[in-house]
């Protein structure tokens, strides 16, 4: 498929994806969304971590595109909240990490697409809210299931509730993003987080997103249970082998992600 509103960089093992539609703030119309669900079903199985970004120096994603929504149906309601919701869970469930750089507006959709990746970090020009209640309608892309989780539920309340918009400094604070940085910063501070993942075990480090993700929703018998198993599965790899006899050996380890 081609892309047409997906800038698309490989470093290595790490991709870069900027969601790229200037006229309307990298607003998510449906093409975009069935860009990035195609991008996702594609990518590279070499790459190691994903980030997440916005074109432009002002918006990360000003939210789901609002001239598309506004003359929607019931069904295509339910149709338009699928299409997102779906392609935001592929990110959630992508077996390598993703960071959401987040370099301007991340507004509904765009704060949304945040909360779906596994780590978020901002530029102190960003903002993030869940305007949608001011619209009518309320956070489509899971925004109602993640956001709270993410930040507990009062904050959450507040911020769906009101549609207030927050800035970096603040989303700092109640733990929406865990570091903010100059906006010339942002992406050398990405990749450089990408970087230290990269070092690390692949298999192991997807096995660990895999468990705290399973993991959220069960009881805690269960939980335990699945990472238990994990656990043990990490010992069926090379690297685990290769990780620890060169702590051992004081060496480096050379992980094959096998
Ligand atoms: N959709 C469509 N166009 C947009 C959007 C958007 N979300 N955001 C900005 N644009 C467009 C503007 O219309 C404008 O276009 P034009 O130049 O043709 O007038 C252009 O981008 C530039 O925007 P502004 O002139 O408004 O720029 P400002 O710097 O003055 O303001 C803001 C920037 C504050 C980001 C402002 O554009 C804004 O408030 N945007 C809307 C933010 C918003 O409400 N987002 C939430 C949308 S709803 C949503 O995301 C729901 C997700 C779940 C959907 C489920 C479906 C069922």
């Amino acid at each position: 498929m081609e892309y047409n509103f997906l800038k698309i960089n490989i470093s290595e093992v790490t991709c870069t994806v900027a969601i790229s539609a200037p006229k309307s703030l990298n607003a998510l119309n449906s093409t975009i969304l069935k860009e990035l669900g195609d991008f996702l079903d594609h990518i590279d199985p070499a790459i190691r971590v994903l980030i997440i970004t916005g074109d432009g120096e002002k918006s990360f994603v000003a939210g789901a595109d609002i001239s598309e929504m506004q003359n929607l149906t019931e069904p295509e309601g339910v149709a338009f909240g699928q299409l997102g919701a779906q392609v935001f869970r592929k990110i959630e469930t992508l077996p390598i990490p993703v960071i959401a750089a987040v370099n301007g507006f991340a507004l509904g959709g765009g704060c949304e697409l945040a909360l779906a990746c596994d780590i978020r970090i901002a530029s102190n020009r960003a903002k993030f809210g869940q305007p949608e209640v001011g619209l009518g309608i309320i956070p489509g892309f899971s925004g109602t299931y993640r956001l709270a989780k993410i930040v507990g539920m009062g904050y959450a309340k507040e911020m769906i509730y009101t549609g207030r918009a927050i800035k970096a400094d603040e989303a700092l604070r109640i733990g929406l993003v865990n570091a903010v940085y100059e906006p010339e910063q942002l992406m050398d501070e990405a990749r450089a987080l990408a970087a230290r993942i990269v070092k690390n075990a692949p298999i192991a480090v997807r096995y660990a997103k895999e468990c705290i993700n399973e993991e959220y929703d069960l009881a805690a018998d269960e939980a335990i249970a699945f990472e238990n198993k994990m656990f043990g599965k990490c010992f069926a790899t090379k690297d685990q082998k290769a990780g620890m006899t060169a702590f051992l050996t004081k060496t480096e380890a050379h992980f094959t992600n096998e």
